[in-house]
């Protein structure tokens, strides 16, 4: 329904300035040197490809002191306000958007970018950690932990995100697969009352039910375009390893394909982020594993497995 064409704009964020580890910015072009791209046309997609690998270095300022407690504040605004602008031209222009990361942060580009174009969007956050500081509530400054904080409004006012719009309620966004929240986090959570499967959810009522009463909550009546932002650290180590903060006792192999599966299965899914791939961590055979785990993910978001 939203989307018209097989046409999917495949933006890579090579950023890694939301958190502090080397190798997250390699993420996009692994995956693509993977295949990705030529998996996709196979399924029968035509494939827009932006590396941004130039305008990420491009844009890194000079001078970047922490500001009010967040780290590299120029550098993951500049970024993601701009690549917001790819995310929103390519899904007005009726594409589906699959955007390649890169750490966490770069989901102020992509859930901005989206809700521009549909507003009345819901989100499903796929992640071990719920993404939600505030500048304040912010146990270490990086960024890849506050997206959600900024795109709800609930951040404390920052000069360099005043550019986000508060374009996500909170009653339109659901977490699957957490297990590792701060305080300040739950906190928000119960104070504003937002649906979150954690994977102790996941164990009591099975994946299946997980997705469909996250959709319930997010997409009562299914008419609502969906954005799914998957963070590969939902996923169990011991199937992506290869990412900044691996949490024992995630998603099994087929539970997070089961997600994108799921999603895809609605006919509402308009875009999704695959993040956190770091193929730097570990050894070669992990990065491997977790960069054809990406690729696999990102197929069935775009309904390898739907018959
Ligand atoms: C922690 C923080 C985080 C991903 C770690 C961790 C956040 N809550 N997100 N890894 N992907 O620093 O805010
Ligand atoms: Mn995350
Ligand atoms: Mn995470
Ligand atoms: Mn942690």
């Amino acid at each position: 329904k939203f989307i018209k064409s097989k046409d999917v704009a495949v933006i890579g964020i090579p950023i890694n300035a939301g958190q502090p580890r080397q190798g997250v910015e390699k993420g996009p072009a692994k995956l693509i040197e993977f295949g990705l791209l030529n998996q996709l046309e196979e399924m029968g997609w035509k494939t827009h490809h932006t590396s941004n690998e130039e305008l990420v270095v491009k844009l890194q300022p000079k001078h970047d002191p922490d500001v009010l407690n967040l780290k590299q504040p120029k550098w993951v605004s500049a970024v993601t306000k701009t690549i917001s602008e790819q995310v929103r031209s390519s899904a007005i222009d009726g594409k589906f958007v699959l955007t390649l990361g890169g750490d966490h942060s770069l989901g102020l580009a992509s859930v901005s970018g989206v809700f521009a174009a549909y507003p009345d969007a819901c989100l499903i956050w796929v992640d071990a950690h719920s993404d939600i500081n505030t500048p304040a509530s912010s146990p270490s400054g990086n960024i890849h932990g506050c997206p959600i904080a900024f795109l709800t409004g609930i951040a404390e006012d920052h000069p360099d995100f005043r550019w986000v719009k508060p374009c996500l309620d909170a009653q339109r966004l659901v977490y699957i697969g957490l297990r590792d929240i701060d305080d300040g986090e739950k906190k928000i959570i119960k104070e504003k009352n937002i649906k979150a499967f954690s994977m102790h959810h996941v164990d009591k009522y099975g994946i299946g039910k997980v997705v469909d009463i996250a959709l319930d909550h997010v997409n009562p009546d299914r008419n609502r375009p969906i954005h799914l932002s998957f963070d590969v650290d939902a996923l169990d180590p011991s199937v992506a390893p290869s990412t900044g903060t691996p949490v024992r006792g995630g998603l099994t192999f087929r539970e997070g394909h089961y997600i994108c599966e799921a999603l895809a299965e609605t006919g509402l899914l308009v875009s999704a982020d695959i993040v956190e791939v770091n193929p730097d961590l570990v050894d070669e055979m992990a990065a491997f594993q977790t960069i054809q785990v990406g690729c696999s993910l990102a197929r069935c978001c775009l309904g390898e497995s739907l018959l």
